[in-house]
């Protein structure tokens, strides 16, 4: 299984992309993840990327590619994947279609998580409190949710216009957006 999760922030990827994990047996591969490792680590990237971050913006196309593209190198992608934070933007949905093409691992789902904006600014706040994220402030959170009507919301646009798009709702308990997608997601039996 070869899926990717869109959302805005605060719709539940990450969280849902964990269970998954557990459920399709395949890597989790996020971009906020790799990007908030590389933070740590305090690697040229991570340094780069930090205040980029840190301001709720989107770190540069180029460096999310080279990352991806690295993670897809390791062989444990090659049995499916789920990625999650990615694309962004309709440059870089171009890109993991040419990047996903040349290893051979077309996508079978783009599944789009629908929450509405309310609830996200909710959600992010209740986890800015618990986990002290520096891109949760109020002002970082303003700036990520233009930007994902900006930039994120056409790429939505575009797998529908291409018939890839599952649209999952998005409210509810855990459990019950995780049926959800994986009654969304699951193959259709044959009749007869
Ligand atoms: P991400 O790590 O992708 O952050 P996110 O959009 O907030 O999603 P996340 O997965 O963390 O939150 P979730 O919805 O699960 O990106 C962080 C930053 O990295 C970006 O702003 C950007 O700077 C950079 N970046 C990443 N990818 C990039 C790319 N491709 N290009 C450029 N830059 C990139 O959950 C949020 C909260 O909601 C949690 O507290 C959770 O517990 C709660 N929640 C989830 N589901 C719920 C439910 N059903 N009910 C109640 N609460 C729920």
């Amino acid at each position: 299984m070869r899926l990717v999760l869109l959302g805005a922030p605060g719709s539940g990827k990450g969280t849902q992309a964990a269970r998954l994990k557990e459920h399709l047996q395949v890597p989790h591969v996020s971009t906020g993840d790799l990007l908030r490792a590389e933070v740590a680590a305090q690697s040229p990237l991570g340094l780069e990327a930090r205040e980029v971050m840190a301001r709720g913006e989107l770190v540069s196309d180029a460096i999310l590619l080279g990352m991806l593209e690295d993670r897809f190198s390791r062989p444990d992608t090659r049995g499916g994947f789920i990625l999650d934070g990615y694309p962004r933007n309709l440059a870089q949905a171009d890109a993991m279609g040419h990047l996903l093409d040349r290893i051979g691992q077309p996508m079978d789902h783009a599944v789009f998580l629908d929450v509405p904006t309310e609830l996200l600014v909710e959600r992010i706040a209740g986890r800015a409190q618990a986990e002290g994220r520096a891109d949760d402030s109020p002002e970082a959170v303003r700036t990520r949710l233009k930007i994902y009507n900006d930039s994120t919301a056409p790429v939505v646009d575009y797998y529908r216009q291409h018939g890839q798009l599952k649209v999952v709702h998005g409210v509810g308990s855990l459990d019950d957006v995780f049926t959800r997608i994986v009654e969304t997601i699951a193959p259709v039996p044959e009749v007869g």
